[in-house]
C-alpha cells in the first residue's frame, strides 16, 4: 500500500543525515543500532515514523490487523508489592476493597463462557500468599480437564519468581510443573522498565529484569511462546526505553520466542504516580512507530485497545501496529482503575471488525498463536449472529 512512501523518505532534502541513513538501513531490511533508535526518539518527525513503521509493518504482515477472542480472570485485585504506578498495590489497596477469589470461584467464572466461542484465557492480576503453587497447578488442570481447548496464557515472571521462591522450586522445576498443569503461553506484564534505577523507583521489591528475561528464556526453551511488554511514559528518559528494546531485542535473538511486543501507556488514576502527567497521543504513536522499526526480530506489535481507546488503537494501525488483542468483556480492572479511555470495554466481532476495516485493514481472528481462525474482510454479519455477538457475562 505504502511501499513508495519510503522512496519519497529516502529523496527527502529536509531529512538529516542519520535521519536518512535509518531509512535506507529500512528499506534494506537491516537492523537499526541502539544509538539510531535513541536518535529517532530524540529527533524523528511523526510522519517519517509512520512511514517507515508501516512499511515494517506491511513487510512483515501485509494488510492483516489480527484480534483473537479471549477474556480476562483476575483472581485477586490485591497484591503485597508497592509498585508505585498500579492500582492494586497495597499501599493503595485497602483490603475491603479488593477481592481474593478462590479456585471455585474462577472455575465458575470460567465455566460461564462454555458455549462461547473463545480461544484463550487472559489469567493475571495481584500478587498473595494464598495464591501459591499448589492454588495455580491445581486451577490449571481443572480449566484443562473441563475445556482441553482453551489455551491458557496466565501469570508473569512476577508471580512466577514469588510462587516459585515461596515453594522452594527451581525457575526450571517450577515452569515444567506449570506447563504439566496446563499452562499453554505466557502474557507479557510485569516487565514495566528494565534500567534498575528505574525499576527500583517504581517497581520496587519485585522480579529483577535479569529474573524476568530469565523465566521467558527458560519458558521458550520449554517450547513455548510468550509476550513482552514496556510501560513507558511516566518517569524514564528515552535512553531508558531503548535499554528496555535492546534486553528483548537481545533475548528475542537467543530464543525467537516471544510472538508479540506490547507497548503500555502509563495512566495516571488511582496510583502513587498521580501527580505524573501522561503523555500524548503522538508520543504513543511515536512510541509504537519505533518500537516496530526497532524491534526487527518480533513478528507483531500490538496495541492494547481497551487501555489506549478505540480511536487511538485505529491510529496505531498506520505506525507499525498489527494486532488489537481481543479483549471482550469488561472485567479488565487494573486499567479501568488506572484511567483507562475504555471504562466497559466490551465490543461485539461486529465492532471489532468495523474498526479495523474502517481504516483500510483486514481483520483477522487469529488464536493465541497467531493461527489465523477467519479472514473477516467480506464477511456478511447479518447472517450468525452468534459470531456477530459477543456479548459476555460480567466476570467477578
Ligand atoms: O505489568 C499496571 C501494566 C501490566 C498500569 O500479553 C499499567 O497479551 C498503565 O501485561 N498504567 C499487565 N499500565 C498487563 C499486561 C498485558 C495486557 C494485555 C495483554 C497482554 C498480553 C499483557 O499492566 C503490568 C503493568 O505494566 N499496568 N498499572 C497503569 N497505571
Ligand atoms: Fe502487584 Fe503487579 Fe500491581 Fe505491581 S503491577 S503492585 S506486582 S499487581
Amino acid at each position: 500500500m505504502n511501499h513508495n512512501s519510503i522512496e519519497t523518505v529516502l529523496l527527502d532534502k529536509n531529512l538529516d543525515a542519520d535521519l536518512k541513513e535509518i531509512a535506507k538501513k529500512v528499506s534494506l531490511n537491516e537492523r537499526i543500532s541502539d544509538a539510531e533508535c535513541n536518535h529517532l526518539f530524540d529527533k524523528a518527525p511523526l510522519g517519517y515514523l509512520g512511514v517507515l513503521a508501516n512499511y515494517i509493518r506491511e513487510r512483515k504482515n501485509g494488510n492483516n490487523t489480527y484480534f483473537n477472542r479471549n477474556f480476562h480472570v483476575e483472581p485477586t485485585n490485591i497484591c503485597v508489592y508497592t509498585c508505585t504506578f498500579c492500582a492494586y498495590s497495597r499501599l493503595i489497596k485497602q483490603r475491603e476493597e479488593g477481592w481474593e477469589l478462590s479456585i471455585e470461584q474462577i472455575f465458575d467464572n470460567i465455566k460461564k463462557y462454555d458455549g462461547i466461542p473463545v480461544t484463550e484465557v487472559h489469567i493475571t492480576g495481584g500478587v498473595v500468599p494464598k495464591q501459591d503453587f499448589a492454588f495455580y497447578t491445581e486451577l490449571f488442570r481443572k480449566i484443562k480437564s473441563h475445556r482441553p481447548d482453551l489455551h491458557i496464557k496466565a501469570l508473569t515472571p512476577v508471580e512466577y519468581h514469588y510462587i516459585f521462591k515461596k515453594a522452594k522450586l527451581s525457575y526450571e522445576e517450577g515452569m515444567r510443573s506449570m506447563i504439566e498443569a496446563g499452562l499453554d503461553s505466557m502474557p507479557g506484564g510485569g516487565a514495566e522498565i528494565f534500567y534498575p534505577e528505574i525499576r527500583d523507583q517504581i517497581a520496587g521489591g519485585k522480579c529483577s529484569a535479569e529474573q524476568w528475561l530469565e523465566l521467558h528464556e527458560i519458558f521458550h526453551k520449554m517450547g513455548k511462546r510468550s509476550n513482552a511488554t514496556m510501560l513507558y511514559g511516566h518517569i524514564e528518559s528515552y535512553w531508558h526505553r531503548v535499554d528496555h528494546l535492546r534486553q528483548l531485542r537481545e533475548l528475542q535473538d537467543k530464543t525467537g520466542g516471544f510472538q508479540t511486543f506490547i507497548p503500555l501507556k502509563f495512566r495516571n488514576k488511582n496510583n502513587q504516580l498521580s501527580h505524573v502527567p501522561e503523555v500524548s497521543a503522538i508520543e504513543d504513536l511515536r512510541n509504537y512507530a519505533i518500537s516496530r522499526i526497532y524491534l526487527d526480530n518480533f513478528d507483531h506489535i500490538k496495541a492494547y485497545w481497551p487501555m489506549i481507546g478505540r480511536t487511538l488503537a485505529q491510529l496505531s494501525m498506520a505506525f507499525g501496529v498489527d494486532d488489537i488483542d481481543g479483549t471482550i468483556d469488561d472485567s479488565t480492572k487494573i486499567y479501568s482503575m488506572a484511567g483507562a479511555e475504555e471504562q466497559s470495554p466490551t465490543l461485539s466481532t461486529e465492532e471489532l471488525v468495523n474498526m479495523i476495516k474502517s481504516v483500510g485493514r483486514r481483520p483477522i481472528e487469529r488464536d493465541t498463536l497467531y493461527n489465523e481462525i477467519r479472514d473477516y474482510q467480506d464477511y456478511d454479519f447479518s447472517n450468525d449472529k452468534k459470531i456477530g455477538f459477543l456479548e459476555l457475562p460480567v466476570i467477578q
